[in-house]
Order: structure tokens, then C-alpha cells, then sequence
């Protein structure tokens, strides 16, 4: 018996749980959900789940931050810029439209109060802390959506989606919500890099909404770009090496060959967009103040997902009218 509310449009899917060996990896075998969508595509996915008197009880999908190269290279995905569709624009300004199609990002844009802000830093604060206690850290809170409802809130906020609409067209998946806190001295940097190698997403119509939870600056690591980077199409990158002290594992080298710097430094409260293609990075935070900022993940409705990424996305504007998505519910718990 199969018991799982981790989504809300159930009938999509064909759950079956079973366990693969996976022992020539050298990995523990474990369980795993294979899940055949309405347009019959078969994804598979590792569960962290428990067993129960006999019965499996889901808890969550256990998505990798950084996937596996061989099988995103196994995946022809259309790695090209494809600019904002939206000619009058609802909430973004045309100026701001047209400079993420030129520069391939815009900022900033003003989306919580400083009530609302401290009430969500707290809120943060609170989850870090349970994070860390249980083994964690201020990286690893990643597909936030799908554990915790007041993430879920933040990643389906009409304000920030009113945003993305104006870049991504009416039909706008929700899919991804990652923290990036870095510490004060915790040496941590994010090597210069492209979202959209990272990804299972083909075509690469998809973005990010960086939501400054504490102000960033250059002093406590705040991210930077490369303006115009977008246009280059897929960078050649090399495994980062140990000594970047990177989040990540991926560095494209001599990043200004691609544009000039640009600083993203945004009050708490503010966000940036940044196209998939555009590449970025962030230093190490050397201030006695911590950089918090939630990353926010955004693709358009037509965009297709493997490694079983299509279950993370949330239908947040128009429709899905393949049935690819699996629509996760709002979490219960905070
Ligand atoms: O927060 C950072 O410093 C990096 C975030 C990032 O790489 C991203 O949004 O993809």
C-alpha cells in the first residue's frame, strides 16, 4: 500500500514502488518511485521514505542539487536564449523587459515590505536552525517547496509570479526553491556558472527570482553577473576544483570574455531575475553579516523535465495542458 499526499493531481501518475540494486554504483540499494505521467513518460526517482507497519509512507524526493553529467548529457535539450515574450508587460516595466533581453537579467525589484521580510527571516532563522540541528546546513535546504508551506508561499506568490509571467508567457511552472546562506567567514563561493547546464529542462525557457531574505552587498558575497552572457548559448565548463571552496561543481573560466561584471547587490526584500543561460557566480562572504538569499525557480508551462524534475513544479499561471507537471500541494507544515 502506497500512502502519499505529496500530490495534488494524483491521477497523474502511476506509482510503484519497488527496490533497484544499485549496488554497482556503490550505493546502498534503495527505494525508489517510478512514475509514468499522463503523456506516458517514465521518470524515475530515489524516495526518502519510511516503511510503516508494511506500508510505504512518502516523505520526500530526494532531488540532487547538482545532477549527474552523464545524464544530463544523455538529454538533447535546446540550450538557446529565448527572450521575454510579453509586449506590454503587467507588472515589470518594458525598460525592465527589455534589459533582461539584452543584459539577461533585471533588478531590483521591490517584492516584500521590511515587515514582511523580518516576518520571513525569522521564519528562516527558525528553519535553519532545525536544519543544522538535524545534520544539515545552510546549503542543503533545496526543493523547499515540497517540505515546507511557507516556501511554498513565497515560490507561488502572485507578485513574484505576476514578474515571471511577463518574461516566461501565461502558462508558468513554479519548480524549484533553494536557499543560498552563506554565513559570515564560512569561505563558501559559488564558482561562475550557467543555471541551465545544471538542469534536466529543455527548451531553456526557465529563471530565477533571487530573493534577498538579508541585504547582499560585494562585502558579504552578493551574487554578480556576466551582462549579456545569455547570448553565448551553452558555456564550456571544467569540475571546480577543490581550493574554490564552490556550492556548486561546475566553473567556466575567464568569465569576462562573455560581458562586463555586473553587482546584483539588493536590499532584504528585493529580487533579481536571471535568465538560465546567464552566468554567474558570487565570492565568499569575509563580513560579520550573513547573505541570505532564496533562489526561486520558474519555467514555462511547454518545458520539459527529466530525472523526474517534472514532479517538483507547481502550476502557477495558466495551464498545463500535457499533464507533464505533477503539481505538488501546498505543505501542511511551515
Ligand atoms: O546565491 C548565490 O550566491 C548563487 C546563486 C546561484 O547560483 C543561482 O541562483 O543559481
Amino acid at each position: 500500500m502506497f500512502d502519499s499526499s505529496a500530490h495534488r493531481d494524483a491521477e497523474l501518475y502511476c506509482r510503484v514502488p519497488c527496490v533497484l540494486d544499485v549496488e554497482s554504483t556503490h550505493r546502498r540499494p534503495q527505494m525508489w518511485w517510478i512514475i509514468r505521467s499522463k503523456s506516458g513518460t517514465m521518470t524515475c526517482w530515489p524516495d526518502k521514505s519510511n516503511s510503516i507497519d508494511g506500508r510505504l509512507v512518502a516523505t520526500q524526493p530526494d532531488f540532487q542539487i547538482t545532477p549527474d553529467q552523464e545524464h544530463l548529457q544523455a538529454q538533447a535539450r535546446d540550450l538557446r536564449f529565448h527572450p521575454a515574450v510579453a509586449v506590454e508587460p503587467k507588472s515589470l516595466t518594458v525598460t525592465q523587459v527589455e534589459s533582461y533581453n539584452t543584459d539577461g537579467y533585471t533588478k531590483p525589484i521591490d517584492v516584500y515590505s521590511n515587515d514582511e521580510i523580518t516576518d520571513l527571516r525569522n521564519y528562516f532563522d527558525q528553519l535553519l536552525e532545525q536544519t543544522v540541528a538535524a545534520g544539515g546546513n545552510s546549503y542543503s535546504i533545496s526543493t523547499a517547496h515540497m517540505k515546507h508551506g511557507r516556501v511554498y508561499d513565497m515560490l507561488t506568490n502572485s507578485r513574484i509570479v505576476d514578474c515571471v509571467a511577463d518574461i516566461l508567457g501565461n502558462d508558468v511552472i513554479a519548480w524549484g526553491s533553494h536557499f543560498f546562506c552563506k554565513m559570515p567567514g564560512d569561505g563558501k563561493a559559488v564558482a561562475w556558472h550557467q543555471d541551465a547546464s545544471y538542469w534536466p529542462l529543455s527548451p531553456s525557457r526557465a529563471i530565477t527570482v533571487w530573493l534577498a531574505i538579508d541585504d547582499a552587498d560585494l562585502e558579504n558575497g552578493c551574487m554578480k553577473f556576466i551582462a549579456g552572457s545569455q547570448h553565448s548559448g551553452h558555456l564550456t565548463y571544467r569540475q571546480s576544483d577543490p581550493e574554490e571552496h564552490s556550492v556548486l561543481d561546475q566553473t567556466v573560466d575567464s568569465p569576462e570574455q562573455y560581458g562586463h561584471i555586473v553587482v546584483d547587490d539588493l536590499k532584504a526584500g528585493q529580487a533579481s531575475i536571471h535568465n538560465d543561460l546567464l552566468l554567474h557566480g558570487s565570492e565568499s562572504n569575509n563580513s560579520t553579516r550573513r547573505r541570505c538569499g532564496l533562489t526561486l525557480r520558474y519555467a514555462a508551462a511547454e518545458v520539459r523535465a527529466e530525472m523526474g524534475w517534472n514532479a517538483k513544479g507547481v502550476v502557477v499561471r495558466g495551464t498545463d495542458t500535457t499533464g507533464h507537471w505533477g503539481n505538488p500541494s501546498r505543505p501542511a507544515q511551515d
